[in-house]
């Protein structure tokens, strides 16, 4: 990749930047440009494998300029609590080169974290969601583009599961027996939330559909959540897929691939804190019967997680990015255990949600 060819199109900054790159996602190539004035951009490739990056620019274009209005009638800091693109020379979003799609964000100063240090952090992280979801509730969804489609459409990863099933191109199948009849015994949540969402029942919304606690930028002075971040997937969906997404990632003790189960577990008590941070700041994006679907919806999303993960597994890992052999398995299985133990405690889930109200 040429640089230069790219921050050439841009006005950034005087002088080269210092490029560090960021390993953490499994999609995008990130990296933060640094320059001498100590101007910050974080400047990404946009994997065009998985997304159509001029329907995702798009997208994104809409989604902030619309967070950022709100910000101001808020009274609130835009630049800080919202993603801003830097738009190149003539005026794009994007920079298109034999190389790729690439995209430039100003820097949001701040750190993230990759798992829950203190409940608090999580409580917060759950208020940065919920005014998310309130700032887009009157967002209107149909202008956005179905980046991937069906996306959170767990009907159809589990049709995807079973195609990979039968061709098994790895021959793996044989040695994830457990895992393979995990998924296929829980069929039935399949069409929960997508048959409400088919019939009206639950409004169709503007989602973000990653909400993992790695997506928000907190303040390190003040501790405060700042912005949402990733706003890739963003796109026509369920706030019960946001809730569910956010509780699947933060309420694990463990890390997402963890190796020794034993030290995977679901955390009630950070449950209720998202559930307490999320339901204070939603204000009016959420109606009695999301409500009622989101404790459901938090054992849904880790479910199409690990199938999803179980699944690139037997396609010989072509999806996620891995760095080892079985990452994917693992990752599926921390998804299961954390889904054994949630089906024990739905009715005590759904008590906290509603008495949260
Ligand atoms: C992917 O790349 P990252 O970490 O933001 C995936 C999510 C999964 C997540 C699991 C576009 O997100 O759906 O929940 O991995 N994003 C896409 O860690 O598929
Ligand atoms: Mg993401």
């Amino acid at each position: 990749m040429d640089l230069t060819e790219i921050t050439g199109k841009y006005i950034l900054s005087e002088g080269l930047p210092y490029c560090q790159p960021v390993t953490r996602g499994h999609i995008n190539d990130t990296m933060i440009l640094k320059y001498a004035d100590n101007d910050k951009f974080i400047l990404q490739r946009i994997n065009d494998k998985v997304f159509n990056a001029e329907q995702l620019m798009h997208n994104i274009m809409l989604v902030t300029e619309f967070i950022r209005h709100k910000a101001e009638e808020r009274g609130g800091n835009p630049d800080k609590e919202c993603l801003t693109i830097v738009k190149t020379k003539d005026g794009k979003p994007f920079v298109h080169t034999s190389d790729g799609y690439f995209r430039i964000y100003r820097y949001i100063e701040g750190v993230s974290y990759q798992a829950v240090e203190k409940e608090e952090d999580f409580y917060k992280c759950a208020q940065a969601f919920g005014s998310f979801a309130n700032s887009l509730a009157e967002f209107d969804a149909t202008q956005l583009f179905e980046v991937i489609p069906k996306f959170h459409d767990t009907e159809k990863r589990f049709r995807d599961f079973l195609s990979s099933l039968e061709k098994d191109v790895c021959g793996r199948a044989k040695d994830v027996q457990k895992e393979i009849n995990f998924v296929l015994e829980r069929k039935d949540y399949c069409n929960r939330i997508t048959s409400l969402l088919h019939d009206g029942t639950i409004p169709v919304r503007c989602t973000h559909n990653d909400t993992k606690l790695n997506n928000v930028i907190f303040d390190e002075i003040t501790g405060e959540s700042l912005a949402v971040v990733d706003l890739d997937t963003v796109m026509p969906g369920s706030i019960c897929y946001d809730f569910g997404d956010a509780i699947r990632f933060g309420c694990n003790t463990a890390k997402e691939d963890e190796i020794d189960l034993s030290v995977v577990h679901f955390d009630i008590n950070l449950f209720r804190a998202f559930v307490k941070g999320y339901l204070s700041s939603i204000g009016n994006g959420i109606t009695d019967i999301e409500r009622k679907n989101l404790a459901f919806s938090a054992i849904l999303m880790t479910y199409e997680c690990g199938m999803r993960f179980l699944t690139d597994h037997l396609n010989g890992d072509k999806y996620f990015r891995i760095t080892r052999e079985n990452h994917n398995l693992d990752r599926a299985r921390t998804q299961f255990k954390l889904i054994e133990e949630m089906e024990k405690i739905l009715p005590e889930m759904e008590k906290i949600v509603e008495d949260n109200k």
